[in-house]
């Protein structure tokens, strides 16, 4: 007999108005089966403030707020003061944002929610650009790609930057939790979203999500494009708990070109380009490999686990109070004077 490793509730109803094998679309279904319905979603501009359709024949069995392209962070950090101010604490408050909404326009409000502490799960999926107004680059678009606000051509040029560490400017905040997930491994990314229903604080994660329609390439590859990207090392499936790396896929590495050429977004790159790349990627691979044995050894000198640096000021709305850290509250300094 069978034994199934994924939940069977559905969250996410069929008839959604997504394109064929939008991976953002196995985002959102996977990460629903793990949060329940005990859950309110806030949804920036982007794919999903559409996707899931209009009232009544809207797609999600969870109540969903429509929130400004910027304000992810805020409406979230708002929604859980308002549910912590009626004892409701026992609610699920997710932002869920494109990487525009999150690595550009939208953060500047993660990062105040996260200064304060809020006791939130934010998630950004990943389709690598402002897909829903047109392809244009986002600062999470991969160096050498193709979209319209990087054209190719005589006139043109393709991406020049490298993309945005999203994970690591969080972990710089001292996220409790940071996490990546990729939709071609939902087991992970299932553990991965519920391990965040448990951490106090703010939670971070960042879901690899193909998109047909942006990348150029044929919707029935999505899930093997996903899994090239962790094979190739592009893409670490990783965690930071409390400041502790954990590396949870060391795939055998394959060639990046493989993962390059399903892609019309990547068909104008020339092969020393991609080998340049490629040698990009594996030093990037190692500096992670260096993080997760380093992080063991602080373990050891007692250095990490690390206490969040919020929640020391207490009684913030929305935020997890000074039982989070390991600092006295104002208000317990001055009882200890007294
Ligand atoms: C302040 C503001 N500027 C621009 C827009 C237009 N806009 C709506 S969705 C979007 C792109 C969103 O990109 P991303 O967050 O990556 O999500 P995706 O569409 O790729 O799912 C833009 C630019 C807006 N709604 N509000
Ligand atoms: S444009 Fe891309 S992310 Fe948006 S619905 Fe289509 S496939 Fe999904
Ligand atoms: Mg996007």
């Amino acid at each position: 007999m069978g034994r199934f490793t994924i939940p069977r509730e559905e969250y996410m109803r069929s008839g959604h108005v997504g394109c064929q094998g939008c991976g953002a679309c196995h985002a959102m279904r996977y990460a629903l089966k793990a949060l329940g319905p005990r859950t309110i979603i806030s949804i920036p501009a982007c794919c999903w403030a559409v996707i899931p359709g209009v009232w009544p024949s809207r797609n999600l069995d969870v109540p969903m707020m429509n929130s400004a392209f910027e304000v992810t962070g805020a409406s979230i950090s708002g929604i859980r003061a308002g549910l912590d101010a009626q004892g409701k604490r026992d609610i699920q408050v997710v932002g869920w944002a494109g990487d525009g909404g999150t690595a550009d326009i939208g953060i500047q409000a993660l990062s105040g929610m996260v200064e304060r502490g809020t006791n939130v799960i934010y998630i950004m999926y990943d389709n690598e650009a402002y897909m829903n107004t047109g392809i244009q680059r986002s600062s999470s678009t991969p160096v050498g790609a193709w979209t319209t606000t990087t054209p190719i051509g005589s006139t043109g040029y393709w991406e020049a930057d490298e993309k945005k560490d999203m994970a690591e400017i969080m972990v710089a905040h001292r996220t409790p939790y940071v996490a990546t997930a990729n939709i071609a491994y939902p087991e992970d990314l299932i553990r991965k979203v519920r391990h965040a229903m448990e951490v106090q604080g703010p939670k971070f994660i960042q879901i690899y999500a193909p998109c047909p329609t942006g990348w150029r390439m044929d919707p029935g590859r999505t899930v093997e494009i996903a899994r090239m990207a962790v094979s190739t090392h592009l893409w670490p499936q990783y965690e930071v708990d409390h400041g502790i790396y954990t590396i949870n896929l060391k795939p055998k590495k394959t060639d990046l070109k493989e993962y390059v050429k399903l892609q019309g977004r990547f068909r104008h790159l020339p092969a020393d380009f991609v080998d340049a790349w490629e040698r990009r990627v594996d030093r990037n691979w190692e500096r992670l490999l260096e993080k997760e044995r380093f992080t063991r050894e602080l373990v050891e000198k007692g250095l990490l686990p690390f206490h969040p640096l919020h929640g020391s000021s207490g009684k913030r709305p929305g935020g997890v109070g000074s039982h989070s850290a390991d600092l006295p509250t104002a208000d317990e300094v001055r009882e200890d004077g007294e």
